[in-house]
């Protein structure tokens, strides 16, 4: 009995350990860059690399694993999960990492093959070295093709102009794509994730920004100004800014789900540290808001509008207050007025044509003006 009790004393020790402890960013205390800084000392310390093993597919089983959709126990893939409807294929966790009959690769011709590890931030970029090749903040796993397809390409807002590849179509089966970016700031080929898992990726990606802001000169790593490669040659801002603002977008756009609080806890048990974007997403802001786009962004902690530029016939308003929105055109002329409260919070642009308009929020404390552009 004595021995079962210490065998008890053992497992819960184990299990306590595993948590993201209560004071894990007590040391955060800065703003800005300094605070960016703190955050990698408090992500780098504990963190423990596990190589690039399959010890990363026996990870999957708990950190990605589809307890949220189908709860099916598939593989959350965020490349081929339909969120509203069934999925048009899955894998069953393959922990031996495709050494022997399983769903990882492998090899792949067309989507659904098999599924392998997905670097967020590519391999290529920092020559595949540890640790950044096997951390599981952002290596996540998804259909093998689908990962091909998105190769070394930065991620952004497809316009029309698709790009088109052999044994794959162009939107993939759940509706990710890859084409010329109509981002604001870059006009290059970027990989479009669908709405569901543009926060997610973005976080992971701003995680990278973080935990290895020191690292992008090492040996080994490509020059930051090779084609595709976000970096912008710093440790403070680490990214283009137009890719600082495009993840900041996506990150307000999608905010953080009870999967990705699972996946971060999931990730700290594996590898010992975790994404701060998760527990604080506040911190996005706090460590980019000098570069963060002023006209989308500046009062972002009383009201947001997204998208914008617009996609569809609504953009989205969250403010903590009730508004009244007024839309004027660019001569003054005021088209249209619409009430937001938390229940009725798009506003509907379906009678507005393409172009520039300028949008004042009143609420009950005062009021601001922002640009809206209906594309
Ligand atoms: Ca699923
Ligand atoms: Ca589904
Ligand atoms: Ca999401």
């Amino acid at each position: 009995m004595k021995q079962f009790y210490t065998l008890l004393l053992l497992v819960v020790t184990i299990t306590v350990s595993a948590q993201i402890p209560s004071d894990y960013y007590d040391n955060a205390t800065g703003t800005g860059y300094t605070l960016k800084t703190q955050l990698k000392t408090i992500i780098t310390n504990g963190h423990v690399d596990h190589g690039y093993t399959n010890s990363l597919y026996v990870a999957y089983q708990t950190s990605d694993n589809d307890s949220y959709y189908e709860n099916d126990n598939s593989v959350l893939d965020m490349y081929s999960e339909n969120p509203s409807a069934t999925d048009p294929y899955n894998f069953a966790h393959d922990t031996n990492g495709g050494s022997a009959p399983g769903q990882a690769c492998g090899n792949y011709s067309i989507e659904s093959d098999c599924y392998n590890r997905e670097h967020l931030f590519p391999q290529g970029f920092f020559d595949s070295q540890d640790p950044m090749r096997g951390d599981i903040h952002h290596v996540v796993p998804t259909d093998g093709r689908v990962n091909g397809f998105r190769n070394n390409y930065p991620f952004g807002k497809v316009g029309t102009n698709l790009v088109s590849q052999s044994n794959i179509s162009n939107p993939t089966q759940n509706g990710s794509k890859l084409g010329n970016s109509i981002s604001p700031g870059y006009t290059g080929i970027v990989f479009e994730p669908i709405d569901e898992f543009k926060g997610d990726i973005a976080r992971m990606v701003l995680y990278f920004a973080v935990r290895y802001e020191d690292n992008w000169n090492d040996s080994g790593w490509s020059s930051h100004t090779v084609a595709n490669n976000p970096l912008n040659g710093t440790s403070n801002q680490f990214y283009e800014t137009w890719y600082v603002n495009l993840l900041y977008s996506w990150h307000l756009q999608d905010g953080v789900s009870q999967r990705e609080i699972d996946r971060n806890n999931a990730a700290y048990a594996y590898q010992g540290n975790a994404n701060p974007f998760i527990n604080h997403p506040e911190y996005v802001q706090s460590i980019w808001a000098s570069i963060l786009s002023v006209d989308e962004f500046e009062t972002v902690d009383v009201i947001k509008m997204y998208p914008n530029p617009s996609n569809g016939n609504t953009v989205t308003i969250v403010s903590r207050e009730n508004l009244s929105v007024e839309v004027y055109d660019v001569l003054g002329k005021k088209i249209k007025m619409q009430n937001i409260t938390s229940s009725q919070n798009k506003l509907n642009i379906s009678g507005l044509s393409k172009g520039l308009y300028l949008v004042r929020f009143t609420s009950a404390t005062g009021s601001t003006t922002k640009k809206l552009i209906k594309s």
